[in-house]
């Protein structure tokens, strides 16, 4: 049996930011993940984090392979009718910017933190199930990778096991509401060994659809183009991916792409889902297991460790003072930025993306054409999307 303070189901950046955060408390936590080490450092997803994040992680004292490795971005490139408009990040935040480092480096330094400072991960952990979180003792019960019990008994649980583990559904159905938007299309990414040729993001609406250029270092870009839910993979051969990049991002002053080794290829599904509330007992819900944002606001890692932040904080408070005041409102002092950062989410997924590609241009086409012009040439307009882009501010 293990004794411990918060036990943390999932070694993604909610999990280990909230493990290392509490380690900086002084408070102790036990992390089960069910993948292997290997599995979560090399799994590719997010690459864009707000400048609160960085400040976060910096702060924390995880930030150092993030400021020499990280590129540092002062804006995005919108395209649309064949032409870029540059949204200027610090000149319309304050000086705000954002840094593209991938979220499995976040998660390599994480975990390289948490084990050098003797944290407790217990990676490849089958049947992990959870009781106890309506009293005092909640236990999470696992096998570990050589196939023993083991039992952790704690004082708080925290569900970072991403949306589809199995922390969510403990809150009774009673209790739980849940709010959800499936689009009708999927991103198809490529992670491909060729230098950036764009410094900034490319946001790209096109008639066939959306289309993303983005970079991971000097020497890797990622590139995305929407596809619909249901494609099949084998069907698209690298070189149809770089012609039908080549197609999205045409027109004026088109990046010239130079096409290279594709090192991943991926399907990614767009859905809006939010679970309220975020706890129920001693159970709290942070990151993906309580809600999703499709991909094209580059929120869902940042959102994941603003979750864990309130909570690090509130746990911090009562374990300092006795008082339950911030654990009781940790969901609805979450939920505040969650459906804002739902907003902004689905409002850029409106925005670049073709609802009915095979169908002639139409009213909501013409709509959308309306809003990236106005977006981007009304100041006003554009800061909206710039104080969001670089992240609405942390609470305080
Ligand atoms: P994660 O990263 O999913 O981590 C959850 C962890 O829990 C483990 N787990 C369990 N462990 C123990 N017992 C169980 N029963 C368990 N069930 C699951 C999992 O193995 C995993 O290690 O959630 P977290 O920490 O909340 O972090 C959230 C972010 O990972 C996520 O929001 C973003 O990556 C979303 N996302 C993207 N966001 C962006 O901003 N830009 C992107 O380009 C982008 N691409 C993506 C993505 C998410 C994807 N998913 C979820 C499939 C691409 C993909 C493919
Ligand atoms: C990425 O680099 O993976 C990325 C960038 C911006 C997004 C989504 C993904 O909006």
């Amino acid at each position: 049996m293990i004794r411990t303070q918060v036990a943390i189901v999932g070694a993604g950046p909610a999990g280990l930011v909230l493990s290392h955060l509490l380690h900086l408390d002084g408070i102790e936590s036990v992390v089960v993940e069910s993948r292997s080490r290997a599995y979560v450092e090399e799994r590719v997803r997010a690459g864009v984090l707000e400048s609160g994040t960085v400040d976060l992680l910096r702060e924390a004292g995880v930030g150092e392979r993030l400021s020499s490795e990280g590129l540092v971005h002062h804006g995005i490139a919108l395209r649309f009718n064949g032409r870029s408009k540059r949204i200027d990040f610090p000149e319309l935040t304050d000086g705000k910017s954002v840094v593209v480092y991938g979220q499995q480096e976040v998660v390599k330094d994480l975990i390289e933190a948490r084990l050098h400072a003797r944290g407790a991960i217990f990676f490849e952990a089958q049947d992990v199930a959870v009781s106890g979180i309506d009293g005092d003792r909640p236990t999470v019960t696992f096998r570990d990778v050589e196939g023993r019990h083991e039992e952790i008994v704690c004082d708080f649980v925290a569900g970072c096991d991403g949306f589809h583990g199995i922390c969510r559904s403990l809150i009774p159905a009673h209790v739980l509401r849940t709010f959800e938007r499936v689009y009708p299309f999927s991103w198809l990414g490529i992670l491909a060994r060729t230098a950036p040729v764009s410094h900034e993001l490319i946001y790209a609406n096109h008639e066939r659809g959306f289309g993303l250029y983005s970079a991971r270092s000097e020497t890797i870009s990622r590139l995305y183009i929407q596809c619909r839910p249901d494609e099949d993979l084998a069907e698209w051969p690298d070189e149809r991916v770089w012609d039908e990049l080549r197609i999205r991002l045409e027109g004026e002053d088109a990046p010239d792409l130079v096409p290279g080794p594709v090192l991943q290829k991926g399907i990614t599904p767009m859905r809006s889902f939010v679970a309220e509330p975020m706890q129920y007992g001693r159970l709290f819900l942070a990151g993906d297991s309580a809600h999703i944002v499709p991909p094209t606001g580059a929120k869902g890692m940042n959102l994941a460790i603003a979750d864990v932040r309130v909570l690090a904080r509130a746990l911090t408070r009562y374990y300092a003072t006795g008082s339950s005041e911030s654990i009781d409102r940790y969901s609805q002092t979450c939920l505040r930025r969650v459906w804002k950062t739902e907003r902004f989410s689905w409002w850029m997924t409106s925005m670049l993306h073709r609802y009915d590609p095979s169908s002639d241009v139409d009213f909501d086409d013409r709509l959308q054409m309306a809003e990236l012009d106005y977006v981007t040439s009304s100041r006003a307009a554009a800061r909206t999307l710039a104080e969001n882009y670089v992240g609405l501010p942390l609470e305080a």
